[in-house]
């Protein structure tokens, strides 16, 4: 199921173009436009749903793996899995996706010496 209005659903159609990461029959992966670090991607399910209880198990569960898969190819040894419900809860975008969102080694990223604790 998807939404004619739904921009997500129309780049999952590739009415809309992406930096496509990953495909398969219920979820597809990009990176996001207006990254929070580099290599900061969204997985979604091909389903439309605007939030998590609107997806079907069987479609989430795989976004899950999904997500996991690309921080484990990127390499990431420290990074948020992040998703957003409603928008006092921060969600943007109507369809349901989850941001991987890699950080950098905190003391090499900033570049600063922290103090010791
Ligand atoms: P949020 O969890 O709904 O707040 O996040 C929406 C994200 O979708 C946000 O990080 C945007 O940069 C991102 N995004 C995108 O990658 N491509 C788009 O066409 C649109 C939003 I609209």
């Amino acid at each position: 199921m998807s939404s004619a209005a739904c921009i997500f659903c129309k780049i999952i159609k590739g009415e809309i173009p992406s930096m496509k990461i990953f495909e398969s029959e219920k979820t597809f992966a990009f990176l996001d436009i207006g990254p929070l670090s580099r290599g900061h991607s969204l997985v979604i399910p091909k389903f439309h749903g605007v939030k998590l209880h609107d997806v079907p198990d069987d479609q989430l569960s795989e976004v899950l793996m999904v997500a996991k898969k690309i921080a484990v190819a990127q390499g990431l040894v420290d990074y948020n899995i992040l998703q957003n419900n409603g928008r006092a809860a921060h969600q943007m975008v109507d369809h349901v996706h989850f941001h991987v969102i890699p950080k950098p080694n905190a003391e090499e990223g900033l570049g600063i010496e922290w103090p010791q604790q």
